[in-house]
C-alpha cells in the first residue's frame, strides 16, 4: 500500500500526539506511581513531541502482574481465538499505517519513504503471518500440545522501534504468552499508538502492556522474578548484562544484539546491481541497523571501479527532512548515537584511513551525519571492528574466496553477510564458510516474516520470525 505524502507541514498533522502519555497497563493508560516523566524529542527538529512516563520499578511489578493474571484466560483460549485478535490487529495497523509511518519518522527520524514502505508493511506483515500459526502450534514441529512460557519481558531498541515491537509481540501473543514491553527510551510513541491499536482490536485486558521508561526500567523488567521469559534486542554490552542477569534462573533468553556484518562483491558481480545493494546496505535507516554491510569487502581487480560508481552513487543520496518523500537519509536518532558515531569516525582518521564524503548540506537544527566511506582501511582500525551503528562504510580489499571468508569472520559479531558474484557454486561455498545468521546473495537487506532472523558468536542467539521464532515461545 502506498501513499502520496503532502509535503512535510501537512504531513506532521496526519498524526494526533498527546502532549502526554502514561503507561499502557492492564488495558489503561495511567500515570508512573511516582509522577516522573521524561520527554522525547524529535531528532530531526530537536521539537519535543510529547512527555512519556517514566516506569518505576512498582509500575513494573504492577505490569507484570497484570500479564501475569491475563496469562490464564489468554492461554487457554483456542489457538483460532486468539488468531482473531492477531488479524484484527494486523489489519488495523495497516488501516492506521500512515499515522505510524508518520510518528515513527517524526520519533526515530527515519525517511518517510523507509517508515512507510519498509518498516510498516513489514509489521502488518508479521502480524498476519503469526497470526496464522496460532491454531497450528501441533504442527509447528514440536510435538502435540506445545505449552506458552507464561508472562514474556520484551526489551528492544529504537532503530526499527515498531517492527522490533512486532518481532517480540505477534509471536509472543500467538503462542499463548502475555508480555510486558519496554521500547527504547528515544522512540517510545509508536509502542503507545500500538497499545491504543491493542485497545481498538478488543485484545483482552493485560496481555499486552508497555511500560516506557530508560535502561534502569528495563534492569528491571528483566530481573522481575515473575517474568519466564526474556527477549532482547539491544547493544551487545546491555544483551551480556542481561545475560548475567537471567543466569541461575529459570527464565528463558533469546538475544539479538550487534553487528559489523561484510558484503563481499567479487570481480564477476553485477557492478550497477551491487553499487545498489551495499547504498541499501549501510545507508538504509542512517545505518543504524544491526545487520547493515558496514564493511564492504571488494576484489582487487574491481576495486576502482567499484569505488567510483559508488561515490557518483553517494553523491545523489538526499540527506534531510525525514517528512521529504524524496529523502533518502534522515537525522540520527539521537544527540549520544551522534557523539559515538563521530568519536568512531575521528578514530578512522587518526588511525590512518582516508574519509571521503560527497559535499552535502546539513540542515541547522536536528542530528546529522553525511554518508560517509573509509578507504585504506585495515582490520587492525576501530572502524573495521566495531559497531558505528551509523551511515559509515569501511572499505578493505581481498584477492582470493577464501581471503574474503576469513576477513569477513574476522570479527566477534555473526549477524548477516552479503555476497555479490554471478556464480552459485561461489554463493553456496561462501554460504558454508560465513559464520553469520543470514546470509544475503546479490541483494541485502531483505526481511520476510517467515524467514528466521538471529545471529552467531556475539551477535546473540535464537531466532525471531518463521517457525523457529514459535520456538523462542513455548516449552517443547
Ligand atoms: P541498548 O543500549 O542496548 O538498548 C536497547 C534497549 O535496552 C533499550 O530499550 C534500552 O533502554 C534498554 N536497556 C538499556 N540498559 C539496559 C539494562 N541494563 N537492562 C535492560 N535493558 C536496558 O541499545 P540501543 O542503543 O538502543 O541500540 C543499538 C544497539 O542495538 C546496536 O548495538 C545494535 O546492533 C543493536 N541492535 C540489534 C538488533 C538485532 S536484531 N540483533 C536490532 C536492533 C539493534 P533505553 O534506550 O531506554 O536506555
Amino acid at each position: 500500500m502506498t501513499f502520496d505524502y503532502a509535503p512535510a507541514p501537512e504531513s506532521r498533522a496526519v498524526v494526533d500526539i498527546a502532549p502526554s502519555y502514561g503507561l499502557f497497563i492492564d488495558g489503561e493508560f495511567a500515570p508512573a506511581c511516582d509522577g516522573k516523566v521524561f520527554k522525547t524529542v524529535s531528532p530531526s527538529s530537536e521539537e519535543v513531541l510529547s512527555e512519556v512516563a517514566q516506569a518505576h520499578a512498582d509500575d513494573v511489578d504492577r505490569a507484570v502482574k497484570a500479564a501475569r493474571k491475563a496469562f490464564e484466560k489468554w492461554s487457554a483460549l483456542p489457538g483460532a481465538e486468539r488468531a482473531k485478535y492477531l488479524f484484527r490487529i494486523a489489519r488495523i495497523i495497516q488501516e492506521r499505517s500512515r499515522e505510524l509511518a508518520v510518528l515513527e519518522s517524526l520519533d526515530n527520524g527515519k525517511p518517510i519513504r523507509e517508515s512507510r514502505d519498509a518498516d510498516l508493511p513489514l509489521v502488518a506483515a508479521h502480524f498476519f503471518y503469526y497470526a496464522g500459526w496460532a491454531d497450528k502450534l501441533d504442527h509447528a514441529g514440536y510435538g502435540q500440545n506445545p505449552r506458552p512460557l507464561g508472562v514474556a519481558g520484551q526489551v528492544i531498541p529504537w532503530n526499527f522501534p515498531l517492527l522490533m515491537l512486532a518481532w517480540k509481540i505477534a509471536p509472543a501473543l500467538a503462542t499463548g504468552n502475555t508480555v510486558v514491553l519496554k521500547p527504547a527510551e528515544t522512540t517510545p510513541l509508536s509502542a503507545l499508538f500500538f497499545a491504543d491499536i491493542c485497545r481498538q482490536a478488543g485484545l483482552p485486558k493485560g496481555v499486552v502492556n508497555i511500560i516506557t521508561g530508560d535502561g534502569s526500567t528495563g534492569a528491571a523488567l528483566v530481573a522481575h522474578p515473575d517474568i519466564n521469559k526474556v527477549a532482547f534486542t539491544g547493544s551487545t554490552e546491555v544483551g551480556k548484562a542481561i545475560a548475567r542477569t537471567v543466569a541461575g534462573t529459570d527464565k528463558k533468553l533469546t538475544l539479538e544484539l550487534g553487528g559489523k556484518a561484510a558484503n563481499i562483491v567479487f570481480d564477476d558481480a553485477p557492478i550497477d546491481q551491487a553499487v545498489e545493494g551495499i547504498v541499501n546496505g549501510i545507508f538504509f535507516n542512517q545505518g543504524h541497523v544491526c545487520c547493515a554491510g558496514s564493511r564492504l569487502l571488494v576484489q582487487e581487480s574491481v576495486q576502482d571501479e567499484l569505488l567510483d560508481a559508488l561515490k557518483r552513487r553517494m553523491q545523489t543520496l538526499r540527506v534531510g527532512d525525514p517528512l521529504d518523500k524524496n529523502t533518502d537519509i534522515g537525522a540520527i536518532n539521537s544527540a549520544e548515537q551522534l557523539a559515538r558515531i563521530t568519536a568512531l569516525v575521528d578514530a578512522g582518521e587518526a588511525e590512518g584511513a582516508e574519509r571521503w564524503a560527497p559535499a552535502c548540506e546539513l540542515p541547522g537544527s536536528g542530528y546529522w551525519f553525511a554518508p560517509t566511506l573509509f578507504t585504506g582501511v585495515t582490520q587492525a582500525h576501530r572502524i573495521a571492528r566495531e559497531e558505528i551503528f551509523g551511515p559509515v562504510l569501511s572499505v578493505l580489499t581481498f584477492r582470493t574466496p577464501a581471503e574474503a571468508v576469513e576477513k569477513a569472520n574476522n570479527t566477534p559479531y555473526g549477524l548477516s553477510a552479503g555476497i555479490w558474484t554471478e556464480k552459485g557454486s561461489r554463493m553456496l561455498w561462501m554460504a558454508s564458510k560465513l559464520r553469520a545468521g543470514v546470509i544475503w546473495s546479490n541483494t541485502f537487506n531483505k526481511f520476510d516474516p517467515a524467514s528466521p532472523f538471529g545471529g552467531y558468536k556475539e551477535s546473540g542467539f535464537g531466532r525471531e520470525g518463521g517457525r523457529h521464532g514459535l520456538e523462542a515461545y513455548l516449552n517443547v
